[in-house]
């Protein structure tokens, strides 16, 4: 039998050698630094060297599909972290950008078979936000983070 992947809730990552992108969108990016914050602790907690993350930023979540689609074109990276925060207002918007941020970044992702994480908080409140990109491993970006290592090992593993 051969297996790929772990059915453990904490797999055991090895990073060392994988070529991550953040891609971070700049709308509430008080937020969203801290996001990218967190995925570079989780990266380098999973061994990812400094010089093989790649960092990119874009206007808002609308733009990160795009963004994503062009850098897995490239060949140069093994996953990518798309991150940004939409708050819920008043207007339609919201839905509008959160939806095709999501529909976005799986097209990318299916189209291009480099995995792209989806660490785009679509929360009610700010306070929301705040909550959910402290400085812990509950950091979306960190959980994201370590999503990006585990399937860029799953392709590798299952495309080898
Ligand atoms: N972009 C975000 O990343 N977060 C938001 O909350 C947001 N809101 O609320 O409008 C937002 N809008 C900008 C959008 O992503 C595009 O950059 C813009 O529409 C230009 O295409």
């Amino acid at each position: 039998m051969t297996r790929a992947g772990s059915s453990s809730a904490i797999p055991d990552l090895d990073g060392k050698g994988l070529r991550i992108a953040i891609i971070g969108a700049r709308f509430n990016d008080h937020i969203v630094t801290n996001l990218r914050d967190g995925a570079l602790r989780g990266l380098e907690r999973l061994g990812v060297a400094d010089n093989d993350i790649m960092e990119s930023w874009v206007p808002g979540a609308f733009e990160l599909p795009l963004a994503a689609k062009v850098l897995a074109e490239t060949g140069k990276v093994d996953a990518i972290i798309c991150l940004g925060t939409v708050i819920k207002g008043d207007t339609p918007h919201f839905d509008y950008v959160c939806g095709e941020a999501a529909r976005g970044i799986q097209d990318a992702q299916l189209a291009t078979g480099i995995p792209v994480m989806f660490g785009v908080l679509t929360v009610n409140t700010e306070q929301q936000a705040i909550d959910r990109s402290g400085p812990g491993i509950d950091n979306k970006g960190d959980e994201a983070a370590v999503g990006a290592v585990e399937m860029a090992l799953l392709v590798k593993c299952l495309t080898a």
